[in-house]
C-alpha cells in the first residue's frame, strides 16, 4: 500500500471555497483547527465537563478484542458501562480496546448541541452529530460510512492516526460485498493472503486536538486512538445521484439482506462474501495488468 498521497490541509476556509474545491469535486481536506475555535466547544468540552454532563448514563461499549464478526455490520456494544467510567478509562490513557461508536450524545442533553453547532460548511437538512469515544491505542476497523453521507470529524481531543482511501479502491481494498467493511486487518495487514493491497494508494496523517476532516462519500477510513480521545462527526447528504442512491439501497435493502442471509445461511455466506471479495480484487488486479 503507497501512503504517500498528501492530504491539502488549511488553518481555516470559507464556505464557496470549500463547496468549489472540496465538496463538489469530493476531495478530502483537514482544517487545522479553524473550525473548533468558533465554538464554546472549543474550551468547554473537557473530559470532567463530559462526566459531569452525562456520567450517569449507561452506554454501549465495543471492544476489539471481542469483535464477533469481521464480515458483518456491529449491531450493538459488547459491553455495558457508565460513561462517566468509560471516560475515566480514556483519561488514564493507557492502552485499552474499548471504545464508542456512533453515540448520540445531543439526544441525551439537546444544549450540547449549542456548544458545537453544525458548522457552515456542512449547512444542510440533517442535523445529526454522533460523538465516538475511543482508549489509548484502539482502532476503528477500515470502513466507510453506510449512508454515504460526507462526514467532517472533528478531533475534540487526543491524537488519532487516520489512513484515508477513495472508493476508487473498493475493489483492491478487498470491499465485502453488500458490506462497508474490508476483508483486510489494518492493524496488521497480510499482504500475502490479500495482495492486490500492494496497488491501493491512499492517505495517512494524524489529527490533531482541534483538526477537523472532511471525508467525502464513501471514503475508506481506518483510525487510531494515538491517545485516548473523542471526536463530532456531522453529516452532509451525499452531493451525487449515484453517492445517494447508493446510500439508499445500503440501508434499506443491502443491510436487511446482509442480516436476513448470515441468519439463514450463516457460514455459507459468509463465505460467498470472502470469496466474492477475493474474486473482485484478483478482477481488478488483472484490469490494471499486475500480478499477486
Ligand atoms: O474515530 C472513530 O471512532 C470513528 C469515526 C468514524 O468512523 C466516522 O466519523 O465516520
Amino acid at each position: 500500500m503507497d501512503l504517500s498521497l498528501k492530504i491539502d490541509t488549511v488553518e481555516d476556509i470559507s464556505v464557496e471555497d470549500f463547496k468549489k474545491n472540496y465538496l463538489v469535486p469530493q476531495k478530502p481536506l483537514l482544517i487545522k483547527g479553524g473550525i473548533i475555535k468558533k465554538t464554546p466547544a472549543f474550551t468547554k468540552w473537557s473530559v470532567d465537563f463530559f462526566k459531569e454532563q452525562l456520567g450517569n448514563l449507561e452506554v454501549d461499549i465495543y471492544d476489539n478484542a471481542k469483535i464477533k464478526s469481521k464480515t458483518t455490520a456491529l449491531t450493538g456494544g459488547d459491553l455495558k458501562m457508565k460513561f462517566g467510567d468509560f471516560m475515566d478509562v480514556i483519561k488514564e490513557n493507557k492502552p485499552t480496546t474499548l471504545r464508542m461508536f456512533l453515540f448520540n450524545g445531543f439526544k441525551h442533553k439537546p444544549e450540547l448541541q449549542n456548544d458545537f453547532p453544525k458548522p457552515p460548511i456542512f449547512a444542510g437538512l440533517i442535523n445529526i452529530g454522533f460523538l465516538f469515544f475511543g482508549g489509548n491505542s484502539t482502532s476503528v476497523r477500515m470502513h466507510f460510512d453506510i449512508d454515504h453521507s460526507n462526514v467532517l470529524m472533528t478531533q475534540i481531543k487526543g491524537r488519532k492516526k487516520v489512513i484515508l482511501i477513495s472508493p476508487e479502491y473498493n475493489d483492491l481494498i478487498y470491499k465485502i460485498p453488500n458490506n462497508t467493511f474490508s476483508l483486510v486487518d489494518f492493524d496488521k495487514i497480510d499482504y500475502e493472503k490479500y495482495p492486490a493491497m500492494k496497488y491501493v494508494k491512499g492517505y495517512e496523517f494524524v489529527m490533531d486536538d482541534g483538526d477537523s476532516l472532511f471525508m467525502p462519500s464513501a471514503y475508506w477510513h481506518f483510525n487510531v486512538y494515538v491517545d485516548g480521545g473523542y471526536a463530532l462527526s456531522y453529516r452532509k447528504m451525499a452531493h451525487s445521484f449515484a453517492d445517494k442512491y447508493n446510500g439508499f439501497m445500503n440501508v434499506t435493502f443491502r443491510l436487511l439482506l446482509d442480516k436476513f442471509m448470515t441468519k439463514v445461511a450463516k457460514e455459507k455466506w459468509t463465505q460467498m462474501k470472502i470469496d466474492g471479495a477475493m474474486r473482485n480484487a484478483e478482477r481488478a488486479m488483472q484490469r490494471l495488468g499486475v500480478k499477486a
